[in-house]
């Protein structure tokens, strides 16, 4: 079955038990379930990842690239946390491994602090969904799956 790669980065492990007011009460265990479901609808099989590391992540992402060169992966849906505004090695490891990548963050990160307002990932990536909760998790996959498609790269 071919796969989903969805990635979260750091702290996101803590979803659902702190500062609901901001990231809502869903817990990074229920973002996979839904996730692995949502795959499963559209005939994909879903991985789900995360890390406080950003050297475990450049890792995956070059492990994602080359599952989606040999065509059994479509990319990956990635919440990159706060990597999101100044990794350069993460986006130097997506544009290495050619990774299709949806960004997404759960809350409207141009709501908040001047800093969350830039992401060093956006010119990488194929879309973007931002402060839609974690629905935004649901919305990439279909998204992602969609534009593997109209790539050509499934069916
Ligand atoms: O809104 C998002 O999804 C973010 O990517 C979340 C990151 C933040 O640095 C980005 O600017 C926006 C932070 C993730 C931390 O997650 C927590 C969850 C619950 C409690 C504490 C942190």
């Amino acid at each position: 079955m071919t796969s989903v790669a969805v990635i979260n980065g750091p702290n996101l492990n803590l979803l659902g038990t702190r500062k609901p007011e901001v990231y809502g009460s869903t817990t990074l265990a229920d973002v996979e379930q839904m996730c692995r479901d949502d795959a499963e609808a559209l005939g994909l099989k879903a991985t789900f990842l995360q890390s406080n590391h950003e050297g475990q992540i450049v890792d995956w992402i070059h492990e994602i690239g080359a599952s989606v060169k040999s065509g059994d992966s479509i990319g990956a849906v990635y919440n990159p946390g706060a990597h999101t505004h100044y990794s350069y090695a993460i986006r130097d490891a997506i544009k290495g491994a050619s990774l299709p990548v949806i960004e997404l963050h759960i809350s409207n990160v141009h709501a908040r602090e001047e800093w969350r307002h830039h992401s060093v990932i956006s010119p990488l990536a194929r879309g973007i969904i931002v402060g839609f909760g974690v629905l935004g998790y649901s919305l990439a996959i279909k998204g992602i799956y969609e534009l593997a498609r109209s790539d050509g790269r499934i069916s």
